[in-house]
Formats: structure tokens, sequence, C-alpha cells
């Protein structure tokens, strides 16, 4: 390492809050799947930013987008109308199917008004009485990090000593119908879960469960909300996960890669009824909505359909799910994924997956471990067959060492 990268890394731990642990690598440059350090080294992005960068990095025709606006407008509240939010909102309605939209900045803001749109729902239009709304969360879920998502954490790493946490929130297991059945009472105002559970280490269901789910949530007026901001636009292998199972949600929750990674942009997606019972002053964001963000978002969806980024992502994704479970290597214990989330579980015998993603950063791939044992992958989606085989070389040459 030469010292300019030593001395980057040192000075964040100095001044830096202490709460996370990067891998040791300095990056300066990125485009489509690739990144490069400040040596010069070249890596191979299998963290994606954690999906948000699905566009491949500094993808020219967002960039150009919002240089364009950023030469116009970038914010003006929405105390005043933009020229550029009736756009996003047509843009992403047309795309998702949805009738309304919230626009936010954050993942966790957007959960978060999720939150209060269905209580408000509930109150307003279900008949539920006032201070008793009930949601229904998934063990081991991820929303994101504010207070009133990490309350209903399951993550004792994630919730403790953050404290005092507000009620109205219970917990069942994922993939579980039954258990949701049981958890319903006339109370319930919403089933808050992510299609596949990423930070727990790319979960998926069994097949069924999200058309009983969706069954269960219509027949006992329940709002579905699916959190599509890690499994949504494209990573999947579909626009929006919920497809694979062929249902609808009443509330599509999406960040991340709305904005291709050049800005934060999140927004609540409903039916009517739900985001409609938001009067004026009741909820906002000084930069929710905001011009630039509109402009960014939509030439990030733009792109994603254009160019065949999702098809790809089926087909690459596929490719790279076959690449894994060929890999005889003992250190692995599971290989799963849908599209381009894909996951390694390495036997807890093999070693910290820490090790591993940093064995292959030094042959250039970046990956991120999750949960001690498991790798996460998820590339941009502009990757190529020839870069999936390359990728896979390399994890083969990793996987049948043994770090322990
Ligand atoms: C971090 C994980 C991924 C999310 C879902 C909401 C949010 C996220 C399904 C909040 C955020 C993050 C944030 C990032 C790590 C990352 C992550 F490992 F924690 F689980 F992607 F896999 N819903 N996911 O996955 O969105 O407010 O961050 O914009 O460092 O905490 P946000």
């Amino acid at each position: 390492m030469s010292s300019s990268v030593i001395d980057f890394i040192a000075t964040e731990a100095r001044f830096g809050a202490r709460n996370y642990e990067p891998i040791g690598v300095v990056l300066s440059r990125g485009e489509g799947v690739w990144v490069w350090d400040t040596e010069g080294n070249r890596y191979l992005d299998c963290l994606s930013a954690y999906s948000a960068v699905s566009q491949g990095h500094c993808h020219p025709k967002i960039l150009a987008a919002m240089v364009e606006q950023a030469h116009r407008l970038t914010l003006t509240s929405r105390a005043f109308h933009n020229d550029q939010l009736a756009l996003f909102y047509e843009e992403i309605a047309a795309l998702t199917g949805s009738h309304k939209v919230l626009p936010m900045n954050s993942g966790a803001e957007a959960v978060e008004s999720a939150i209060k749109s269905v209580r408000k729902w509930g109150y307003e239009v279900k008949g539920v009485p006032d201070g008793q709304a009930e949601i229904i969360v998934c063990a081991n879920n991820f929303h994101g990090r504010t207070l009133g998502v990490v309350g209903f954490s399951t993550d004792p790493e994630t919730r403790g000593h953050f404290g005092p946490f507000a009620p109205g929130f219970k917990v069942i297991p994922f993939g579980d119908a039954p258990a949701l059945a049981g958890a319903i009472t006339p109370n319930t105002v919403a089933f808050l879960v992510e299609p596949i559970q990423g930070e727990a280490g790319v979960v998926i269901p069994p097949a069924g469960y999200f058309t009983e789910v969706r069954e269960l949530c219509t027949a006992n007026n329940v709002m579905l909300v699916l959190d599509e901001i890690q499994t949504g636009l494209g990573r999947t292998g579909k626009l929006l996960a919920e497809q694979h199972e062929g249902i609808e949600a009443d509330v599509t929750l999406l960040g991340k890669a709305l904005s291709g990674g050049f800005y934060p942009v999140s927004a609540v997606l409903s039916n009517n009824d739900v985001l409609g019972t938001l009067r004026p002053g009741q909820h906002g964001s000084t930069f929710g909505g905001n011009p630039l963000a509109c402009a960014v978002a939509r030439a990030a969806m733009r792109v994603l359909v254009e160019e065949g980024m999702i098809e790809n992502a089926a087909r690459q994704g596929a490719r790279f799910l076959e690449g894994l479970k060929d890999i005889r290597a003992n250190t692995i214990r599971e290989v799963r994924g849908r599209g381009l989330m894909l996951a390694v579980e390495l036997h807890p015998e093999a070693g910290r997956a820490r090790r591993y993603c940093e064995a292959l950063q030094a042959k250039g791939i970046l990956a991120k471990d999750t949960h001690e044992h498991t790798i996460r992958i998820a590339p941009p989606l502009v990757i190529t067959s020839d870069q999936v085989d390359w990728a896979l070389e390399r994890f083969a040459a990793i996987l049948t060492q043994d770090f322990s």
C-alpha cells in the first residue's frame, strides 16, 4: 500500500464515527462494472453500492441529465412547483403501474413515509381506533437505520442501545404464510416485507409464499408493503421482484438504483387509497422531489429499460448462479440468488466471509460479506457474459482455498 492509501484510511479512522469497517481499498474512479483505486488498480464491482449503481458507475446518460439539470435548477423545495416533478411522476407511474407517488431521498425515509401513510390509511379508511394500528414485519428484516425502522429490527447489533422504540410492530418469521394469518388482527394495517431478504443473506422465500401473502392481505384488508429498495428496478431479473410471483403490492418502496447511484432518490408508490390520505402539511421533505433528483431518476429509469438491463440481469444472473453452483469447493455450503442478487454461503468451518472478500480484492473483485459466513454478489446490471466468466474464474480460485 502506498502512503496515500494509508493516509486516506487513517484519516477516516481518526475523524469519522467508526460505524463501518470497510475493506482496505480506496476508490477514486468508476466506469460501468469497473472501479479503480487511488493506485490505479482495477476491480470488478460485485456490490454496486448495495444495488444503487445497477446501471453501472457514472452512466454517461444519467451523468448528462444530472449535469444539464444542475446547470438549470437544483432545488426549489415543495413550496413551489418545478418542471421535473410532474414528468418524474408520470414516468415512474407508467413504468410501475402505480397510481400515486411520494418522492423522498433515502430508502429509510421511504420506509418511514410508508409506515406513516399506512397508519393514516388504517385510521381514516379502514377504521382502526386511533393509536391502535399494528404493522406486521419479518424476523431478520432490514429496512434502514432510522429510529422507527431499527425499532422493529430483530438484529441486536442494529437495535442495541438505541431504544426506547415506538410500539405497534409485530414480528413473524419470513417465508411463513400461516404465521402471517395468525398474526393479523382487526387492527392490522399493513404487512411490511422484503421480497428477498438482502441483509439477512439473500434469503429467497418458498415458491408460492407471496401468492398466499397477497391473498391473506386482500382477505383481511391489510396493505401489502413491499420494500423493493434493493430488489426493485431490475436487480432480480424483473422490473420488480413481485413479478416473479405475479402479484401486486399495495405499496411499493423504491430507492437505491432509482438514481443509478448519482444522488439519493427514493419513492413510495401506492394505489390511490394509501397515499391519498396525506393532506398538505402532514408530510414532507426539503429535498424530496427536487428537480435535480427528478431529472437524475428519469434518466436512471430510462436507461434501465432502453438498454435492456433488466433482461440482461436475468440472463447474466442465471449464468453467474450456474457458474457458482459448478464450483466444487468444500468451503461452500449453499449458493443462491435471483437475477443479479446472489450469495455464496460458506460452511462455518471455512472461516469468515470477510477473509474471502479480502482475497477476492487481491484478485480484482470487490464483494461484501454479510453475517460472518455469506459473500454477497451483486454486480451492475450491465455486466457481460465475458465479465461474468472472468469473475467466476476468480471466485473458483478463492473458494477452493481454505481461510479458516
Ligand atoms: C448500510 C444491508 C444492503 C435495504 C432495504 C431499505 C434500506 C436498505 C431492503 C435503507 C438499505 C443497505 C444500507 C447499507 C447496507 C445496505 C444493505 F446490508 F444493510 F442490508 F443493501 F443489503 N430497505 N440497505 O436494503 O435504505 O436508507 O440506506 O437508503 O450501510 O446501512 P437507505
